[in-house]
């Protein structure tokens, strides 16, 4: 039953600034910044098919993979957003192969810079199928005022002030932490506002979902090729069979499984031998969010926030989601 004494993103985000006492409230407008940028690039997914944004774009990104439109578009509106909001300093975005860094006067004294994947999931987006945003935020390390650099944006992600995923599934929501749990908000379309729904998200230590592309079955390193089997196999004790779900869009197979309680795998595949998903903007905001949820993230022989990563579009296998099934793959994958 809806309740109408709501909380909405911004009344939380007030309300837990009084967590950093010494904080100026630089975050909280990010944060906030970040909120609204997502309703608009929400509005133009739910109408997918009615308006001409559908579709490949004609380009091609860094990854060489084709842009699609709402790509495109979800990029802009996240930079546009960023760069006018005061408090981000620079950003990298899947979409472009350097960081980009503000050059005027009141963005060059941000605080923040900001990593992200704007569309996570974008081969999905002409079938209906969730896709969402992903960010990831850390304090600049070049002083302020001066123009960030490269160092800035390749810090491990332990680093991380904040981390953030926008899912587009048949709600809309937005997931976070800063370090403080994690908190999950879903878009009340009739008031505009992202309202306060998954206070202090848990995930279960044990799960029964397994999530992976199993169609690359014949290139998974051996330690997963038996997981999987084991996933497989019948046991009382254990409640094995595992169920497999797979959508194929990050956001939406991590935040199932951590409501729910599974396990995401993405292992090194033929022709990719760290995996497909990127670390600095895809596998270290999600890794912030299952650690804060009490769950674990790994890349096989290492806690995914421990990697220092040696440039922005460097990819690593992820291994994500309840916490005792991410130490039972890192024992198949060390056996
Ligand atoms: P993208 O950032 O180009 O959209 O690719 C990342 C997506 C993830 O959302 C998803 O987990 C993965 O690619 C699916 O890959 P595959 O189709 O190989 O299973
Ligand atoms: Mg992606």
């Amino acid at each position: 039953m809806y309740s109408y004494k709501v909380t909405t993103l911004n009344d939380f985000i007030i309300m837990r600034q009084k967590d950093f006492p010494y904080a100026k409230g630089e975050l909280s407008s990010l944060l906030s910044n970040i909120g609204t940028a997502a309703k608009i690039v929400n509005k133009k997914i739910n109408k997918a098919g009615l308006v001409d944004i559908i579709g490949k774009a004609g380009m091609v990104n860094i990854q060489g993979e084709n842009q699609q439109k709402l790509d495109v578009f979800a990029d802009k509106v996240f930079t546009d957003a960023l760069r006018s909001c005061g408090e981000c300093c620079g950003i990298a975005t899947e979409e472009n192969q350097n960081e980009i860094v503000f050059s005027d006067r009141i963005a060059r004294k941000g605080k923040y810079i900001v990593c992200m994947d704007p569309l996570d999931g974008s081969s999905n987006i002409d079938y209906n199928v969730s896709v969402g945003s992903i960010f990831s935020i850390y304090r600049r390390k070049t002083p302020r005022g001066e123009p960030v650099k490269n160092e800035d944006f390749l810090q491990k992600g332990i680093s991380q002030v904040a981390a953030v995923y926008v899912i587009y599934g048949s709600s809309t929501m937005l997931v976070y932490t800063t370090g403080n749990g994690v908190n999950g908000f879903t878009l009340d379309p009739s008031i505009g506002e992202f309202c306060l729904s998954h206070p202090d998200i848990k995930t279960p230590a044990d799960g029964r979902i397994y999530s992976i592309n199993e169609g690359n079955y014949g290139y998974f390193p051996q330690g997963i090729k038996r997981y999987i089997k084991y996933c497989q196999e019948e046991d009382t004790e254990t409640e094995r069979p595992y169920s497999s779900r797979y959508i194929g869009s990050l956001v939406s197979d991590f935040h199932r499984n951590l409501i729910k309680g599974g396990v995401f795998l993405y292992p090194p595949v033929a022709g990719m031998p760290e995996g497909k998903l990127r670390l600095v903007y895809e596998c270290n905001p999600i890794s912030l969010i299952a650690e804060q949820a009490g769950g674990a993230a790994s890349g096989g022989s290492k806690r995914i926030l421990e990697i220092e990563p040696g440039s922005l579009h460097q990819r690593s296998p992820l291994y994500a989601g309840s916490k005792n099934m991410v130490r039972k793959i890192e024992k198949f994958l060390t056996a």
